[in-house]
């Protein structure tokens, strides 16, 4: 597909600072827009994203090598890389190339006229759809990592641990927790203040407070915590884990030391990859190379997706597909700075992940992408719905006839080949008795 206009603009994010937000038109009129979100606890090796000014500039002076040539979006994200020719992605800086890269594939969604989640799912699992020529795909619903409580650099309290999250199924059940949460603070008139990615943040409140509090409005939910170990430095800091995991139903844990520290990985994922989620974040980055050390050095069993990590979104699926074929678990993340954007909803379903980790149920930017995941999950359940029925009916067709001979009181019992819907039942009836009872108005 040709690009013919690419137009960016600076876009404020969810923590008062700016970002960017770039349109790729193509020539039948199609388009993508794509807002680049931001990290607060970042990980070392995640690429270099340039401050909005500088990146507004640099997508200018890419149009000269973008417009009017046909891309695809490998083609394009692999032109994007030689342009850029660093590894870190200083040169283009990776916000300029993810806003293309995803404004591309969202445009190329809209060219296609098929949802983005579709979209992302045929490039993804491209060689089973060419081998097997499966046009149907199955979209499963990811569980949710929900977050009810912030602290570490997301809150502004004593816990130390940035994520205390509830592992749920329906969105429902989310709110539920997280109002129940909010009354309780009320009750024991504590703040109801939210922190940066919407989830509250009592004053004083230590992470041993913190789990108890949550762990005190589960049913048979569990906790999924990320510790984000890199954000701090003082060892002390970090958790009895042990004591952690026998106190509190949690059945996963991210990032539970520095990005630096292989070794502690190394040990914590030996004594704990069986028995829960070891996730990795800071640590891998999203990036194949380091994602590819990860596993062959077994330092964990699922890892952390965000597009913004790496920069592209081959790279994306790269990682991700690492993960998928090594048994790895997949989690869809939001970021700390995030904007309204809903891409990683369409992301998630389209590469089949097993969680999302999207926030609390509060904040537009947070909100944004529960609210596009359930406009998926409705559009996929009317679609089985639909499909459900008309396999239905096409089996009916073959079915025998049903018509009720009125004076022998039997079915006719031939092979029928239509279905006609007689007092809402759906029935099956050889062509005879389809214009017997069409002429008796019997319908
Ligand atoms: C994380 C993310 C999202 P940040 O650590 O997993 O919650 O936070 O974007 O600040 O890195
Ligand atoms: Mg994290």
């Amino acid at each position: 597909m040709k690009i013919t206009d690419i137009k960016a603009r600076k876009l404020l994010n969810s923590k008062t600072a700016w970002t960017i937000e770039t349109t790729i038109t193509l020539e039948d009129g199609s388009f993508g827009k794509a807002s680049i979100p931001g990290g607060v606890s970042k990980g070392k090796t995640e690429v270099v994203s340039h401050p909005a000014n500088l990146a507004l500039q640099k997508i200018e002076s890419l149009k000269d090598f973008l417009l009017n040539k046909d891309f695809r979006q490998t083609s394009l994200d692999s032109y994007l890389l030689t342009l850029d020719g660093t590894n870190d992605k200083s040169n283009l800086g990776g916000n300029v190339m993810l806003s293309i890269s995803v404004s591309f594939a969202k445009a190329v969604a809209m060219a296609r006229n098929i949802p983005l989640y579709k979209h992302i799912y045929q490039m993804h699992y491209k060689d089973v759809l060419d081998n097997k020529k499966l046009f149907d795909p199955k979209f499963e619903r990811p569980e949710m990592m929900m977050l009810m409580l912030e602290g570490g650099l997301h809150g502004s309290n004593n816990a130390s641990i940035q994520e205390f999250m509830a592992i749920v199924n329906t969105i429902d059940r989310g709110i539920e927790i997280y109002k129940k949460i909010q009354e309780e603070l009320k009750r024991l008139k504590k703040s109801t203040n939210v922190g940066a990615e919407g989830a509250f943040s009592p004053d004083q409140y230590d992470n041993d407070q913190m789990l108890t509090l949550l762990a005190g409005f589960l049913k048979k939910e569990t906790i999924a915590l990320d510790i984000a170990a890199s954000s701090f430095k003082e060892t002390d800091k970090i958790p009895n884990y042990e004591e952690l995991l026998n106190s509190y139903p949690i059945t996963s844990i991210e990032d539970p030391y520095d990005e630096e520290d292989w070794p502690n990985w190394k040990i914590f994922a030996k004594k704990y990859n069986k028995k829960i989620t070891v996730v990795t974040d800071d640590i891998t980055t999203t990036n194949p190379t380091i994602l590819k050390k990860a596993i062959k050095e077994n330092i964990g069993n699922a890892t952390i997706v965000k597009p913004n990590q790496i920069g592209t979104l081959t790279e994306t699926l790269m990682a991700t597909k690492l993960a998928q074929e090594n048994g790895w678990e997949v989690i869809v993340s939001h970021r700390g700075s995030d904007t309204n954007d809903d891409f990683v909803a369409d992301l998630a379903i389209g590469i089949n992940a097993d969680y999302v980790k999207f926030g609390s149920p509060a904040r537009g930017e947070r909100v944004a992408k529960y609210n596009r995941l359930m406009e998926i999950w409705n559009e996929i359940d009317s679609k089985e719905a639909l499909k459900e029925t008309s396999d239905k009916l096409e089996i009916m067709k073959n079915d025998k006839c049903m018509y009720i001979d009125p004076v022998t009181k039997k079915a006719c019992g031939k092979k029928s080949n239509s279905i006609m819907k007689i007092q809402g039942e759906n029935v099956p009836l050889c062509s005879t008795h389809y214009n017997v009872v069409y002429r008796l108005g019997l319908r």
